[in-house]
């Protein structure tokens, strides 16, 4: 495919969430630069880098929220910007693209596969878990550890608006996990009956509160009510060095129609409909954070953070703040 007509396609899919969930919106983003670093018939080496640029940009405004888009994008730039530092010359700088967006894929693969394995070892059988959303992360770990031979059941709240519950429900229930599927507002009813909480992540700030799918921190804080143990599973690339500068996570506000059919706000005009896509978890509720590096308490994000991109100083600021959106 036309490497413009593939941006656009990957764009218009992230937007329209065929595309959903933060690693594999992260990893069709590496797709979408590799699309455009292979067919990409600019003249010179700064031509390459603009045009790369511009499509980083456009991958950037389709999630607001998703930290892992910005991650990966700037893991590959950071790589084809060092390269051009380095001097370069065109033919280097795509195929340091397309290296990275290779890397990226491969890494973010690998990652899931370690959470499971890692988070694995904190189920027991018997178990009976509670689970938000749909989260490669989250289901890996459940994966792993009903192939490991543990027996347990598992919660699915169906979570409203998208009902992305339900694709949770049958991915486990393919595996032959036990799952019974709840409304969100069940989540109180059962949650004496459930021993652990396990959700994926959009974001971890640097004081390790979590950013995931609306609703999660109301069930993280009817978890820390009842003393059951609640758990996330997430990549390091979904943890937020802007936070550690001090800036706050943008939480993204969806249509209204996807709460309320288009004729029912046409006959209720003065009818107003909020619908932010995600929420926040502060760090007091989370037990643990189960990453691809070993599993680490929500205090312990800063220290990820540091490890990943450096003591954020002012000029790294400068670099990532590149691809900014509100740069434009
Ligand atoms: C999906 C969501 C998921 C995280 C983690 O939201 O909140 O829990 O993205 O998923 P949306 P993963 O459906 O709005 O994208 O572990 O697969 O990255």
């Amino acid at each position: 495919m036309d490497p413009e007509k593939r941006l656009n396609r990957i764009v218009a899919d992230i937007q329209a969430m065929h595309i959903r969930g933060a690693g594999r919106i992260a990893r069709s983003a590496i797709l979408a630069l590799q699309a455009v670093a292979e067919g990409s018939r600019a003249r010179d080496e700064e031509a390459f880098i603009k045009e790369m640029n511009s499509a980083s940009r456009r991958l950037l405004s389709t999630r607001p929220t998703a930290v892992s888009l910005a991650n990966s994008v700037r893991y590959l730039m950071h790589r084809v910007n060092s390269a051009r530092r380095e001097g370069a010359d065109l033919e280097r700088l795509r195929s340091v693209a397309l290296a990275a967006a290779e890397d990226f894929i491969k890494e973010s693969k690998q990652a899931i596969e370690k959470i499971g394995e890692i988070g694995s070892r904190r189920i027991r059988s018997g178990d009976v878990l509670l689970t938000h959303c749909q989260s490669d992360a989250a289901a890996a770990v459940m994966r792993r550890a009903w192939i490991e031979g543990k027996k347990f059941s598992v919660y699915v709240t169906e979570t409203r608006p998208r009902f992305q519950g339900r694709k949770t429900a049958a991915l486990l229930a393919r595996e032959g996990i036990p799952v019974t599927v709840i409304v969100d507002s069940a989540a109180r009813y059962f949650m004496n009956e459930v021993d652990k909480v396990i959700v994926g992540a959009d974001v971890i700030s640097a004081n390790g509160a979590l950013v995931n799918k609306i609703g999660t921190a109301s069930i993280a804080s009817l978890a820390h009510e009842s003393r059951t143990q609640f758990i996330v599973a997430s990549e390091t690339y979904k943890f937020s060095p802007e936070t550690a500068i001090g800036e706050l996570i943008v939480i993204e506000e969806r249509d209204a129609t996807e709460i309320l059919p288009k004729s029912f706000l046409k006959k209720y005009p003065k009818i107003s409909v909020r619908n932010p896509s995600f929420d926040v978890t502060p760090p007091e509720y989370i037990d643990l954070i189960v990453t691809e590096k070993g599993i680490i308490p929500p205090q312990g994000a800063i220290m990820i953070i540091h490890e990943m991109f450096g003591t954020i100083r002012p000029s790294e600021i400068l670099e990532y703040q590149t691809y900014r959106i509100d740069e434009e």
